[in-house]
């Protein structure tokens, strides 16, 4: 896993500069953007490689971060969302495929969260993250 732009301490729960954003992202980035929308401006990236067996638990991403885009690549994975429905949850699954992206926004990043089961075979992600408004 390699953060650029910003990465965000765990232990110390804050915001730390990282790296910055490689050229060679720079062109994926411009596209990204476009797909994003007018005023979109990626100020985080964060590269991950899933080992056969390797998934990532239910979670929302934090609050310093506003939209966040997701590039797969290697195989497809299923990319889960729940959201708290009364006395159960209500459950969604999108296909990740490899070379396809993904937006969340709105409520699929603050209400909603997501997870992904163990992947079974290599895959990689380019995840994007636009920040939040300072308040
Ligand atoms: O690998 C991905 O596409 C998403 C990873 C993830 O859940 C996250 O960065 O918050």
């Amino acid at each position: 896993m390699a953060s650029f732009g910003f990465r965000y301490d765990y232990t110390m729960r804050r915001l730390e500069e990282a790296d910055p954003i490689p050229k060679w992202l720079g062109s994926i980035i411009e596209k990204v953007e476009a797909f994003g929308g007018r005023g979109t401006r990626i100020g985080q990236v964060l590269c991950t490689e899933y080992d056969v067996g390797v998934g990532i638990g239910w979670h929302r991403d934090k609050p310093h971060f506003d939209r966040v885009f997701g590039l797969s690549l290697g195989s497809a994975c299923k990319f889960r969302f729940r959201r708290p429905a009364y006395t159960k949850w209500e459950r969604f699954t999108l296909e990740a495929r490899p070379r396809s992206i993904y937006m969340m926004s709105g409520p699929s990043r603050e209400v909603w969260e997501h997870s992904i089961p163990a992947v079974e075979a290599q895959r990689y992600s380019i995840t994007f993250r636009t920040m939040a408004a300072k308040s």
